[in-house]
Protein backbone atom coordinates (compact mmCIF):
# COMPACT_ATOMS: atom_id res chain seq x y z
CA UNK A 1 0.00 0.00 0.00
CA UNK A 2 1.38 3.44 -0.89
CA UNK A 3 2.04 6.19 1.61
CA UNK A 4 -0.85 8.47 0.64
CA UNK A 5 -3.40 5.68 1.09
CA UNK A 6 -1.82 4.81 4.44
CA UNK A 7 -1.92 8.48 5.47
CA UNK A 8 -5.64 8.58 4.63
CA UNK A 9 -6.24 5.53 6.83
CA UNK A 10 -4.28 7.04 9.74
CA UNK A 11 -6.29 10.22 9.62
CA UNK A 12 -9.52 8.22 9.38
CA UNK A 13 -8.43 6.31 12.49
CA UNK A 14 -7.86 9.66 14.23
CA UNK A 15 -11.34 10.80 13.22
CA UNK A 16 -13.03 7.60 14.37
CA UNK A 17 -11.22 7.77 17.71
CA UNK A 18 -12.36 11.36 18.09
CA UNK A 19 -15.99 10.42 17.38
CA UNK A 20 -15.67 7.67 19.99
CA UNK A 21 -14.40 10.21 22.51
CA UNK A 22 -10.91 8.76 22.87
CA UNK A 23 -8.04 10.58 24.55
CA UNK A 24 -7.26 13.77 22.53
CA UNK A 25 -3.52 13.04 22.60
CA UNK A 26 -4.08 9.75 20.88
CA UNK A 27 -6.38 11.40 18.33
CA UNK A 28 -3.79 14.05 17.56
CA UNK A 29 -1.04 11.44 17.27
CA UNK A 30 -2.84 9.76 14.36
CA UNK A 31 -3.49 13.03 12.53
CA UNK A 32 0.12 14.09 13.09
CA UNK A 33 1.29 10.67 11.85
CA UNK A 34 -0.81 11.09 8.69
CA UNK A 35 0.66 14.53 8.00
CA UNK A 36 4.20 13.32 8.67
CA UNK A 37 3.67 10.46 6.25
CA UNK A 38 2.27 12.73 3.54
CA UNK A 39 5.27 15.03 3.72
CA UNK A 40 7.78 12.22 4.14
CA UNK A 41 10.86 12.61 1.96
CA UNK A 42 12.34 9.45 0.52
CA UNK A 43 11.02 5.97 -0.05
CA UNK A 44 8.73 4.46 2.58
CA UNK A 45 9.93 0.90 1.83
CA UNK A 46 13.55 1.88 2.44
CA UNK A 47 12.72 3.62 5.73
CA UNK A 48 10.86 0.52 6.90
CA UNK A 49 13.71 -1.79 5.89
CA UNK A 50 16.16 0.42 7.82
CA UNK A 51 13.82 0.41 10.83
CA UNK A 52 14.02 4.22 10.70
CA UNK A 53 10.32 5.07 10.53
CA UNK A 54 9.92 5.60 14.27
CA UNK A 55 12.67 8.25 14.15
CA UNK A 56 10.67 10.44 11.76
CA UNK A 57 9.32 13.46 13.68
CA UNK A 58 5.57 13.02 14.24
CA UNK A 59 5.63 9.23 13.97
CA UNK A 60 5.77 7.32 17.24
CA UNK A 61 6.55 3.63 17.76
CA UNK A 62 2.92 2.41 17.80
CA UNK A 63 2.03 4.27 14.61
CA UNK A 64 5.27 3.22 12.91
CA UNK A 65 4.22 -0.39 13.51
CA UNK A 66 0.78 0.19 11.97
CA UNK A 67 2.30 1.93 8.95
CA UNK A 68 4.66 -1.02 8.46
CA UNK A 69 1.81 -3.54 8.61
CA UNK A 70 -0.27 -1.53 6.13
CA UNK A 71 2.67 -1.06 3.79
CA UNK A 72 3.58 -4.73 3.79
CA UNK A 73 0.15 -6.40 3.89
CA UNK A 74 -2.33 -3.69 2.79
CA UNK A 75 -4.45 -4.60 5.84
CA UNK A 76 -4.72 -3.61 9.49
CA UNK A 77 -6.99 -5.51 11.85
CA UNK A 78 -7.06 -2.63 14.35
CA UNK A 79 -8.45 -0.32 11.64
CA UNK A 80 -11.03 -2.82 10.36
CA UNK A 81 -12.35 -3.50 13.87
CA UNK A 82 -12.45 0.18 14.67
CA UNK A 83 -14.34 1.05 11.50
CA UNK A 84 -16.84 -1.77 12.02
CA UNK A 85 -17.57 -0.48 15.51
CA UNK A 86 -19.31 2.61 14.08
CA UNK A 87 -22.39 2.94 11.86
CA UNK A 88 -20.96 3.60 8.37
CA UNK A 89 -23.17 6.69 7.91
CA UNK A 90 -21.26 8.64 10.57
CA UNK A 91 -18.21 9.07 8.37
CA UNK A 92 -20.28 10.14 5.35
CA UNK A 93 -21.97 12.78 7.53
CA UNK A 94 -18.59 14.48 7.68
CA UNK A 95 -18.71 15.10 3.92
CA UNK A 96 -21.04 17.99 4.71
CA UNK A 97 -19.07 21.22 5.16
CA UNK A 98 -19.06 22.32 8.81
CA UNK A 99 -19.82 18.86 10.20
CA UNK A 100 -16.68 17.57 11.93
CA UNK A 101 -15.99 14.73 14.36
CA UNK A 102 -17.14 16.72 17.42
CA UNK A 103 -20.51 17.53 15.87
CA UNK A 104 -20.95 13.95 14.62
CA UNK A 105 -20.24 12.68 18.13
CA UNK A 106 -22.83 14.99 19.68
CA UNK A 107 -25.47 14.20 17.05
CA UNK A 108 -24.93 10.49 17.44
CA UNK A 109 -24.79 10.37 21.22
CA UNK A 110 -27.53 12.88 21.97
CA UNK A 111 -29.98 12.18 19.15
CA UNK A 112 -28.90 8.81 17.75
CA UNK A 113 -28.32 10.37 14.30
CA UNK A 114 -26.19 8.01 12.22
CA UNK A 115 -26.83 8.97 8.58
CA UNK A 116 -27.35 11.97 6.33
CA UNK A 117 -31.12 11.36 5.85
CA UNK A 118 -31.55 11.13 9.64
CA UNK A 119 -29.56 14.34 10.03
CA UNK A 120 -31.73 16.13 7.48
CA UNK A 121 -34.90 15.06 9.27
CA UNK A 122 -33.60 16.16 12.66
CA UNK A 123 -32.54 19.54 11.25
CA UNK A 124 -35.99 20.04 9.75
CA UNK A 125 -37.95 19.09 12.89
CA UNK A 126 -35.89 21.39 15.11
CA UNK A 127 -34.28 18.77 17.32
CA UNK A 128 -30.76 19.62 16.11
CA UNK A 129 -31.26 23.34 16.69
CA UNK A 130 -32.15 22.58 20.32
CA UNK A 131 -28.88 20.73 20.83
CA UNK A 132 -26.11 22.46 22.79
CA UNK A 133 -23.52 23.94 20.44
CA UNK A 134 -25.72 23.86 17.33
CA UNK A 135 -28.50 26.48 17.03
CA UNK A 136 -30.70 27.58 14.14
CA UNK A 137 -27.88 29.00 12.01
CA UNK A 138 -25.79 25.84 12.12
CA UNK A 139 -28.90 23.85 11.23
CA UNK A 140 -29.57 25.97 8.16
CA UNK A 141 -25.95 25.59 7.08
CA UNK A 142 -26.18 21.82 7.43
CA UNK A 143 -29.40 21.71 5.39
CA UNK A 144 -27.82 23.79 2.61
CA UNK A 145 -24.84 21.43 2.72
CA UNK A 146 -27.09 18.38 2.33
CA UNK A 147 -28.99 19.98 -0.56
CA UNK A 148 -25.76 20.97 -2.33
CA UNK A 149 -24.37 17.49 -1.85
CA UNK A 150 -27.31 16.02 -3.77
CA UNK A 151 -26.88 18.48 -6.63
CA UNK A 152 -23.11 17.97 -6.64
CA UNK A 153 -23.36 14.19 -6.79
CA UNK A 154 -24.90 14.44 -10.27
CA UNK A 155 -21.75 15.97 -11.77
CA UNK A 156 -18.06 15.09 -11.72
CA UNK A 157 -14.85 17.12 -11.87
CA UNK A 158 -13.35 17.15 -15.37
CA UNK A 159 -10.08 15.36 -14.45
CA UNK A 160 -11.99 12.56 -12.71
CA UNK A 161 -14.24 12.08 -15.74
CA UNK A 162 -11.22 12.23 -18.06
CA UNK A 163 -9.43 9.56 -16.06
CA UNK A 164 -12.38 7.20 -16.58
CA UNK A 165 -12.79 8.13 -20.25
CA UNK A 166 -9.19 7.72 -21.40
CA UNK A 167 -8.79 3.93 -21.00
CA UNK A 168 -12.27 3.38 -22.48
CA UNK A 169 -11.31 5.43 -25.51
CA UNK A 170 -8.10 3.45 -25.93
CA UNK A 171 -10.05 0.22 -25.59
CA UNK A 172 -12.55 1.31 -28.23
CA UNK A 173 -9.79 2.31 -30.64
CA UNK A 174 -8.14 -1.08 -30.25
CA UNK A 175 -11.31 -2.98 -31.19
CA UNK A 176 -11.42 -4.67 -34.57
CA UNK A 177 -13.54 -2.79 -37.08
CA UNK A 178 -13.39 0.55 -35.23
CA UNK A 179 -12.39 3.31 -37.66
CA UNK A 180 -12.67 6.31 -35.32
CA UNK A 181 -13.43 6.72 -31.61
CA UNK A 182 -13.71 10.02 -29.77
CA UNK A 183 -15.28 11.36 -26.61
CA UNK A 184 -17.73 14.20 -27.19
CA UNK A 185 -19.99 16.29 -24.94
CA UNK A 186 -18.82 18.45 -22.05
CA UNK A 187 -15.66 16.38 -21.61
CA UNK A 188 -14.46 17.37 -25.10
CA UNK A 189 -15.52 20.98 -24.53
CA UNK A 190 -13.48 20.86 -21.32
CA UNK A 191 -16.23 22.10 -19.05
CA UNK A 192 -15.06 22.21 -15.42
CA UNK A 193 -17.60 19.56 -14.44
CA UNK A 194 -19.05 16.75 -16.51
CA UNK A 195 -22.57 15.30 -16.26
CA UNK A 196 -21.99 12.16 -18.28
CA UNK A 197 -19.47 10.80 -20.79
CA UNK A 198 -20.40 10.63 -24.47
CA UNK A 199 -18.47 8.24 -26.69
CA UNK A 200 -18.76 8.14 -30.42
CA UNK A 201 -17.47 5.36 -32.64
CA UNK A 202 -17.36 4.82 -36.41
CA UNK A 203 -17.75 1.14 -37.28
CA UNK A 204 -19.65 -0.85 -39.90
CA UNK A 205 -20.80 -3.46 -37.39
CA UNK A 206 -21.97 -1.91 -34.08
CA UNK A 207 -22.78 -5.17 -32.24
CA UNK A 208 -19.27 -6.15 -31.04
CA UNK A 209 -18.59 -2.54 -29.96
CA UNK A 210 -21.81 -2.48 -27.93
CA UNK A 211 -20.96 -5.82 -26.32
CA UNK A 212 -17.48 -4.68 -25.35
CA UNK A 213 -18.75 -1.40 -23.90
CA UNK A 214 -21.58 -2.90 -21.84
CA UNK A 215 -19.28 -5.51 -20.30
CA UNK A 216 -16.65 -3.06 -19.00
CA UNK A 217 -15.53 -3.70 -15.43
CA UNK A 218 -16.91 -1.33 -12.77
CA UNK A 219 -20.32 -1.12 -14.43
CA UNK A 220 -23.09 -1.03 -11.87
CA UNK A 221 -25.95 -1.04 -14.33
CA UNK A 222 -26.50 -1.13 -18.10
CA UNK A 223 -29.31 1.40 -18.37
CA UNK A 224 -29.88 1.00 -22.13
CA UNK A 225 -28.64 -1.31 -24.85
CA UNK A 226 -29.94 -0.80 -28.36
CA UNK A 227 -28.57 -1.52 -31.82
CA UNK A 228 -26.43 1.62 -32.06
CA UNK A 229 -26.74 3.28 -28.64
CA UNK A 230 -25.92 2.07 -25.12
CA UNK A 231 -25.83 3.74 -21.74
CA UNK A 232 -24.12 2.49 -18.59
CA UNK A 233 -23.61 3.62 -15.02
CA UNK A 234 -20.29 2.96 -13.26
CA UNK A 235 -19.98 2.24 -9.56
CA UNK A 236 -18.54 5.75 -9.06
CA UNK A 237 -21.96 7.12 -10.12
CA UNK A 238 -20.59 8.41 -13.43
CA UNK A 239 -22.72 7.51 -16.46
CA UNK A 240 -21.66 7.08 -20.08
CA UNK A 241 -23.40 6.99 -23.45
CA UNK A 242 -21.98 5.26 -26.52
CA UNK A 243 -23.18 5.75 -30.07
CA UNK A 244 -21.91 3.82 -33.07
CA UNK A 245 -22.39 5.38 -36.52
CA UNK A 246 -21.32 4.54 -40.10
CA UNK A 247 -17.99 6.06 -41.09
CA UNK A 248 -19.45 8.71 -43.41
CA UNK A 249 -21.60 10.11 -40.57
CA UNK A 250 -18.87 10.19 -37.96
CA UNK A 251 -17.78 13.84 -38.07
CA UNK A 252 -21.36 15.12 -38.30
CA UNK A 253 -22.24 13.06 -35.24
CA UNK A 254 -19.04 14.12 -33.45
CA UNK A 255 -19.88 17.76 -34.02
CA UNK A 256 -23.48 17.26 -32.91
CA UNK A 257 -22.70 15.32 -29.74
CA UNK A 258 -19.85 17.63 -28.78
CA UNK A 259 -22.44 20.38 -28.48
CA UNK A 260 -23.12 22.52 -26.72
CA UNK A 261 -26.82 22.68 -27.45
CA UNK A 262 -26.58 26.46 -27.86
CA UNK A 263 -23.70 26.09 -30.31
CA UNK A 264 -25.65 23.49 -32.28
CA UNK A 265 -28.71 25.69 -32.47
CA UNK A 266 -26.62 28.58 -33.82
CA UNK A 267 -24.88 26.31 -36.34
CA UNK A 268 -28.17 24.96 -37.64
CA UNK A 269 -29.48 28.48 -37.94
CA UNK A 270 -26.42 29.44 -39.97
CA UNK A 271 -26.77 26.35 -42.17
CA UNK A 272 -30.33 27.36 -43.02
CA UNK A 273 -29.11 30.80 -44.08
CA UNK A 274 -26.83 28.98 -46.53
CA UNK A 275 -29.69 26.87 -47.85
CA UNK A 276 -28.46 23.81 -45.98
CA UNK A 277 -29.90 21.62 -43.29
CA UNK A 278 -27.36 20.43 -40.66
CA UNK A 279 -28.00 17.46 -38.39
CA UNK A 280 -26.13 14.68 -36.62
CA UNK A 281 -26.51 12.64 -39.83
CA UNK A 282 -25.04 15.09 -42.31
CA UNK A 283 -25.71 18.20 -44.35
CA UNK A 284 -28.60 18.19 -46.83
CA UNK A 285 -29.03 21.02 -49.34
CA UNK A 286 -32.56 22.43 -49.57
CA UNK A 287 -32.10 22.58 -53.33
CA UNK A 288 -32.32 18.99 -54.59
CA UNK A 289 -29.95 19.78 -57.48
CA UNK A 290 -27.04 20.63 -55.16
CA UNK A 291 -24.93 17.66 -53.94
CA UNK A 292 -24.64 17.11 -50.18
CA UNK A 293 -21.22 18.07 -48.77
CA UNK A 294 -19.23 15.22 -47.18
CA UNK A 295 -17.00 15.60 -44.11
CA UNK A 296 -13.63 13.91 -43.59
CA UNK A 297 -13.06 16.09 -40.52
CA UNK A 298 -14.99 18.56 -38.40
CA UNK A 299 -13.18 21.35 -40.24
CA UNK A 300 -15.05 20.28 -43.41
CA UNK A 301 -18.38 20.93 -41.65
CA UNK A 302 -17.38 24.42 -40.59
CA UNK A 303 -15.99 25.04 -44.10
CA UNK A 304 -19.31 23.99 -45.64
CA UNK A 305 -20.88 26.84 -43.67
CA UNK A 306 -18.10 29.25 -44.69
CA UNK A 307 -16.37 29.18 -41.32
CA UNK A 308 -12.87 28.40 -40.03
CA UNK A 309 -12.55 25.52 -37.53
CA UNK A 310 -13.87 26.39 -34.07
CA UNK A 311 -12.08 24.53 -31.23
CA UNK A 312 -14.42 22.52 -28.94
CA UNK A 313 -13.63 24.69 -25.89
CA UNK A 314 -15.25 27.67 -27.59
CA UNK A 315 -18.44 25.89 -28.60
CA UNK A 316 -20.66 27.29 -25.85
CA UNK A 317 -22.89 29.44 -28.03
CA UNK A 318 -21.28 32.61 -26.69
CA UNK A 319 -20.52 34.37 -29.95
CA UNK A 320 -17.98 31.94 -31.39
CA UNK A 321 -19.79 31.66 -34.73
CA UNK A 322 -19.93 35.44 -35.19
CA UNK A 323 -16.22 35.66 -34.30
CA UNK A 324 -15.39 32.86 -36.74
CA UNK A 325 -17.37 34.56 -39.49
CA UNK A 326 -15.47 37.81 -38.94
CA UNK A 327 -12.19 35.87 -38.82
CA UNK A 328 -11.71 37.06 -35.25
CA UNK A 329 -11.36 33.77 -33.39
CA UNK A 330 -8.80 34.12 -30.59
CA UNK A 331 -5.28 32.76 -30.91
CA UNK A 332 -5.93 30.51 -27.90
CA UNK A 333 -3.24 29.91 -25.29
CA UNK A 334 -1.73 26.39 -25.16
CA UNK A 335 0.18 24.59 -22.43
CA UNK A 336 3.40 25.09 -24.41
CA UNK A 337 3.00 28.88 -24.08
CA UNK A 338 3.56 28.79 -20.30
CA UNK A 339 7.06 29.69 -19.09
CA UNK A 340 6.56 29.45 -15.33
CA UNK A 341 4.03 29.86 -12.53
CA UNK A 342 3.64 32.08 -9.49
CA UNK A 343 1.33 30.65 -6.81
CA UNK A 344 3.09 27.63 -5.28
CA UNK A 345 3.64 26.32 -1.77
CA UNK A 346 6.54 24.48 -0.11
CA UNK A 347 7.01 22.55 3.14
CA UNK A 348 7.56 25.92 4.80
CA UNK A 349 3.74 26.23 4.93
CA UNK A 350 1.37 23.43 3.87
CA UNK A 351 3.14 22.07 0.78
CA UNK A 352 4.99 18.75 0.62
CA UNK A 353 7.97 19.74 -1.56
CA UNK A 354 11.10 21.63 -0.55
CA UNK A 355 12.20 24.76 -2.39
CA UNK A 356 14.71 22.79 -4.43
CA UNK A 357 12.29 19.98 -5.20
CA UNK A 358 9.72 22.45 -6.47
CA UNK A 359 12.39 24.23 -8.53
CA UNK A 360 13.62 20.98 -10.07
CA UNK A 361 10.05 19.92 -10.89
CA UNK A 362 9.47 23.28 -12.59
CA UNK A 363 12.69 22.82 -14.57
CA UNK A 364 11.52 19.44 -15.74
CA UNK A 365 8.40 21.14 -17.12
CA UNK A 366 10.70 23.21 -19.29
CA UNK A 367 9.94 26.45 -17.45
CA UNK A 368 12.18 29.49 -17.09
CA UNK A 369 10.98 30.65 -13.69
CA UNK A 370 9.01 29.63 -10.61
CA UNK A 371 7.40 31.83 -7.99
CA UNK A 372 7.06 30.66 -4.39
CA UNK A 373 4.10 32.06 -2.46
CA UNK A 374 3.65 30.28 0.85
CA UNK A 375 0.85 31.18 3.25
CA UNK A 376 1.15 34.05 5.74
CA UNK A 377 0.88 33.83 9.51
CA UNK A 378 -2.92 34.25 9.89
CA UNK A 379 -3.41 31.03 7.95
CA UNK A 380 -2.19 29.10 10.98
CA UNK A 381 -4.15 26.00 9.87
CA UNK A 382 -1.83 25.98 6.84
CA UNK A 383 1.29 26.63 8.93
CA UNK A 384 1.57 30.17 7.53
CA UNK A 385 4.96 31.88 7.72
CA UNK A 386 5.80 34.55 10.29
CA UNK A 387 7.82 37.58 9.18
CA UNK A 388 10.99 35.90 10.44
CA UNK A 389 10.35 32.64 8.59
CA UNK A 390 9.45 34.53 5.43
CA UNK A 391 12.73 36.48 5.69
CA UNK A 392 14.61 33.17 5.94
CA UNK A 393 12.82 31.82 2.90
CA UNK A 394 13.54 34.94 0.87
CA UNK A 395 17.20 34.59 1.77
CA UNK A 396 17.26 30.92 0.70
CA UNK A 397 15.67 31.89 -2.62
CA UNK A 398 18.16 34.71 -3.23
CA UNK A 399 21.00 32.33 -2.36
CA UNK A 400 19.75 29.60 -4.72
CA UNK A 401 19.47 32.15 -7.53
CA UNK A 402 22.99 33.45 -6.82
CA UNK A 403 24.53 29.97 -6.78
CA UNK A 404 23.26 29.38 -10.32
CA UNK A 405 23.08 25.61 -9.70
CA UNK A 406 19.53 25.63 -10.99
CA UNK A 407 18.70 26.59 -14.53
CA UNK A 408 15.45 28.06 -13.35
CA UNK A 409 15.00 31.50 -11.82
CA UNK A 410 13.08 31.56 -8.52
CA UNK A 411 10.92 34.48 -7.45
CA UNK A 412 10.24 35.20 -3.77
CA UNK A 413 6.60 35.95 -3.08
CA UNK A 414 3.91 35.35 -0.50
CA UNK A 415 0.27 34.34 -0.55
CA UNK A 416 -0.64 36.93 1.98
CA UNK A 417 -3.99 36.76 3.75
CA UNK A 418 -6.47 39.56 3.16
CA UNK A 419 -7.67 40.23 6.71
CA UNK A 420 -11.29 41.00 7.56
CA UNK A 421 -10.84 44.76 7.20
CA UNK A 422 -9.03 44.45 3.87
CA UNK A 423 -5.58 45.11 5.31
CA UNK A 424 -2.90 42.52 4.71
CA UNK A 425 -1.33 40.00 7.05
CA UNK A 426 2.16 41.54 6.55
CA UNK A 427 3.20 45.17 6.86
CA UNK A 428 4.17 47.02 3.69
CA UNK A 429 7.79 47.04 4.84
CA UNK A 430 7.77 43.22 4.73
CA UNK A 431 5.97 43.04 1.38
CA UNK A 432 8.41 45.54 -0.10
CA UNK A 433 11.21 42.97 0.17
CA UNK A 434 9.37 40.44 -2.03
CA UNK A 435 9.42 40.10 -5.81
CA UNK A 436 5.62 39.89 -5.94
CA UNK A 437 2.58 39.35 -3.74
CA UNK A 438 -0.53 37.16 -4.17
CA UNK A 439 -3.33 38.40 -1.89
CA UNK A 440 -6.08 35.92 -0.96
CA UNK A 441 -9.11 35.64 1.28
CA UNK A 442 -8.97 32.52 3.46
CA UNK A 443 -11.13 33.51 6.39
CA UNK A 444 -14.57 33.83 4.81
CA UNK A 445 -16.45 35.28 7.77
CA UNK A 446 -17.50 38.55 6.18
CA UNK A 447 -21.18 39.50 6.53
CA UNK A 448 -22.21 40.03 2.90
CA UNK A 449 -21.17 40.61 -0.72
CA UNK A 450 -20.78 44.38 -0.23
CA UNK A 451 -18.42 43.90 2.70
CA UNK A 452 -16.44 41.17 0.92
CA UNK A 453 -16.12 43.31 -2.21
CA UNK A 454 -14.88 46.28 -0.17
CA UNK A 455 -12.47 44.01 1.70
CA UNK A 456 -10.91 42.68 -1.52
CA UNK A 457 -10.80 46.05 -3.26
CA UNK A 458 -8.97 47.57 -0.31
CA UNK A 459 -6.34 44.84 -0.68
CA UNK A 460 -6.05 45.53 -4.42
CA UNK A 461 -5.33 49.16 -3.63
CA UNK A 462 -2.21 48.19 -1.68
CA UNK A 463 0.74 49.14 -3.91
CA UNK A 464 2.64 45.94 -3.07
CA UNK A 465 -0.08 43.55 -4.17
CA UNK A 466 0.64 42.00 -7.58
CA UNK A 467 -2.35 39.72 -7.97
CA UNK A 468 -5.54 38.49 -6.36
CA UNK A 469 -5.77 34.78 -5.45
CA UNK A 470 -8.91 32.65 -5.97
CA UNK A 471 -11.52 35.42 -6.35
CA UNK A 472 -14.54 33.59 -4.87
CA UNK A 473 -13.07 30.82 -2.72
CA UNK A 474 -15.36 28.25 -4.37
CA UNK A 475 -14.54 24.55 -4.28
CA UNK A 476 -16.36 22.99 -7.22
CA UNK A 477 -18.99 20.41 -6.22
CA UNK A 478 -18.09 20.97 -2.57
CA UNK A 479 -18.34 24.55 -1.37
CA UNK A 480 -20.19 27.50 -2.86
CA UNK A 481 -18.34 30.76 -3.57
CA UNK A 482 -18.53 33.40 -0.88
CA UNK A 483 -20.83 36.25 -1.96
CA UNK A 484 -18.80 38.91 -3.78
CA UNK A 485 -19.48 41.37 -6.62
CA UNK A 486 -17.05 39.94 -9.17
CA UNK A 487 -17.50 42.75 -11.72
CA UNK A 488 -16.62 45.42 -9.15
CA UNK A 489 -13.50 43.48 -8.17
CA UNK A 490 -12.54 43.19 -11.85
CA UNK A 491 -13.06 46.94 -12.30
CA UNK A 492 -10.83 47.65 -9.30
CA UNK A 493 -8.14 45.26 -10.53
CA UNK A 494 -8.07 46.97 -13.93
CA UNK A 495 -8.05 50.45 -12.38
CA UNK A 496 -5.18 49.53 -10.04
CA UNK A 497 -3.26 47.56 -12.71
CA UNK A 498 -3.50 44.34 -10.72
CA UNK A 499 -3.64 40.77 -12.00
CA UNK A 500 -6.40 38.31 -11.10
CA UNK A 501 -5.32 34.71 -10.95
CA UNK A 502 -6.95 31.83 -12.73
CA UNK A 503 -6.38 29.28 -10.00
CA UNK A 504 -5.78 26.03 -11.90
CA UNK A 505 -6.53 23.59 -9.08
CA UNK A 506 -9.30 21.39 -10.58
CA UNK A 507 -11.51 22.09 -7.56
CA UNK A 508 -11.21 25.85 -7.93
CA UNK A 509 -10.76 27.17 -11.52
CA UNK A 510 -11.40 30.54 -9.96
CA UNK A 511 -11.85 33.23 -11.47
CA UNK A 512 -14.46 31.44 -13.57
CA UNK A 513 -13.83 31.16 -17.34
CA UNK A 514 -17.19 32.82 -18.11
CA UNK A 515 -15.86 36.13 -16.80
CA UNK A 516 -12.50 36.15 -18.57
CA UNK A 517 -13.31 37.12 -22.15
CA UNK A 518 -14.85 40.47 -21.33
CA UNK A 519 -12.42 41.18 -18.49
CA UNK A 520 -9.40 40.56 -20.73
CA UNK A 521 -10.88 42.71 -23.49
CA UNK A 522 -11.09 45.49 -20.94
CA UNK A 523 -7.42 45.08 -20.06
CA UNK A 524 -7.33 42.65 -17.14
CA UNK A 525 -4.14 40.59 -17.01
CA UNK A 526 -4.40 36.91 -16.00
CA UNK A 527 -1.95 34.60 -14.28
CA UNK A 528 -2.56 30.85 -14.57
CA UNK A 529 -1.62 29.66 -11.10
CA UNK A 530 -1.33 25.97 -10.18
CA UNK A 531 -1.51 26.70 -6.40
CA UNK A 532 0.72 23.61 -6.20
CA UNK A 533 1.11 22.03 -2.77
CA UNK A 534 3.32 19.24 -4.19
CA UNK A 535 5.75 18.91 -7.09
CA UNK A 536 3.33 16.93 -9.26
CA UNK A 537 0.63 19.57 -8.76
CA UNK A 538 2.54 22.02 -10.96
CA UNK A 539 0.80 20.05 -13.73
CA UNK A 540 -2.52 21.53 -12.64
CA UNK A 541 -1.66 24.39 -15.01
CA UNK A 542 -3.08 22.17 -17.79
CA UNK A 543 -6.55 22.58 -16.24
CA UNK A 544 -5.94 26.31 -15.97
CA UNK A 545 -4.98 26.50 -19.64
CA UNK A 546 -8.19 24.66 -20.57
CA UNK A 547 -10.27 27.11 -18.52
CA UNK A 548 -8.35 30.04 -20.03
CA UNK A 549 -9.14 28.73 -23.52
CA UNK A 550 -12.82 28.54 -22.60
CA UNK A 551 -12.42 32.18 -21.55
CA UNK A 552 -11.00 33.10 -25.00
CA UNK A 553 -7.60 34.00 -23.53
CA UNK A 554 -4.51 34.43 -25.67
CA UNK A 555 -0.86 34.32 -24.53
CA UNK A 556 -0.75 38.13 -24.49
CA UNK A 557 -3.40 38.14 -21.73
CA UNK A 558 -1.36 35.93 -19.40
CA UNK A 559 1.58 36.98 -17.24
CA UNK A 560 3.20 33.55 -17.13
CA UNK A 561 3.34 33.32 -20.92
CA UNK A 562 5.89 36.15 -20.77
CA UNK A 563 9.63 35.56 -20.94
CA UNK A 564 11.79 35.85 -17.83
CA UNK A 565 13.09 39.20 -19.02
CA UNK A 566 9.55 40.51 -19.52
CA UNK A 567 8.45 39.27 -16.09
CA UNK A 568 11.46 40.89 -14.44
CA UNK A 569 10.55 44.11 -16.14
CA UNK A 570 6.91 43.79 -15.06
CA UNK A 571 7.86 43.25 -11.40
CA UNK A 572 10.50 45.96 -11.55
CA UNK A 573 7.98 48.52 -12.70
CA UNK A 574 6.15 48.45 -9.40
P1 LIG B 1 -23.20 17.23 -19.52
O1 LIG B 1 -23.21 15.80 -19.89
O2 LIG B 1 -24.40 17.65 -18.74
O3 LIG B 1 -21.94 17.65 -18.84
O4 LIG B 1 -23.25 18.11 -20.86
P2 LIG B 1 -23.16 17.65 -22.38
O5 LIG B 1 -22.94 18.90 -23.18
O6 LIG B 1 -22.17 16.55 -22.53
O7 LIG B 1 -24.65 17.18 -22.69
P3 LIG B 1 -25.27 15.76 -23.06
O8 LIG B 1 -24.45 14.63 -22.58
O9 LIG B 1 -26.68 15.82 -22.59
O10 LIG B 1 -25.32 15.78 -24.65
C1 LIG B 1 -24.14 15.80 -25.42
C2 LIG B 1 -24.31 16.76 -26.57
O11 LIG B 1 -25.34 16.28 -27.46
C3 LIG B 1 -24.77 18.14 -26.20
O12 LIG B 1 -23.72 18.97 -25.80
C4 LIG B 1 -25.40 18.61 -27.49
C5 LIG B 1 -26.01 17.38 -28.07
N1 LIG B 1 -27.43 17.32 -27.71
C6 LIG B 1 -28.01 16.48 -26.83
N2 LIG B 1 -29.32 16.71 -26.75
C7 LIG B 1 -29.59 17.73 -27.59
C8 LIG B 1 -30.76 18.45 -27.94
O13 LIG B 1 -31.85 18.19 -27.46
N3 LIG B 1 -30.62 19.46 -28.87
C9 LIG B 1 -29.43 19.77 -29.41
N4 LIG B 1 -29.35 20.76 -30.28
N5 LIG B 1 -28.31 19.14 -29.10
C10 LIG B 1 -28.38 18.12 -28.20
CA1 LIG C 1 -22.31 14.52 -21.51
CA1 LIG D 1 -24.96 12.22 -22.65
ZN1 LIG E 1 -5.04 30.16 -1.09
Amino acid sequence: MDKNTIADILSEIGTILEIKGENPFKVRAYHAGARALETLQGDLGVLIADNALKDVPGIGEAIAEKITTLHQTGKLKFYDTLRDSLPPGLLTMMEIPGVGPKKVKALWEELGIDSIPALQKACEDGSVAALKGFGQKTCEKILIGIRNREAYSKRHLWPIAAEVALPILEGLRALKGVVHAESAGSLRRHLETVGDLDFLVAAADPAPVMDWFTSLPDILEVTAKGDTKSSVRFSSGLQADLRVVPEEQFFFALHHFTGSKDHNVAMRHRALQHGLSLSEWGITPKDANVTAPKAKSEADIFAALGLPYIPPELREGLGEIEAAEANKLPNLVTLADLRGAFHNHTIASDGTGTLEEMAKAAESMGWEYLGIADHSKSSFQANGLTEARLAEQVESIRKLNAEKRLKIRLFAGSEVDILKDGTLDFDDSVLARLDYVVASVHNRSTPDADAMTARIIRALENPYVTMLGHLTGRLLLFREPYPVHAQKVIDAAIANKKIIELNATPLRLDMDWRLWRRAAERGLLCSINPDAHATEQLRYVANGVAAARKGWLEPRHILNCRTLAEVLKYFGKK
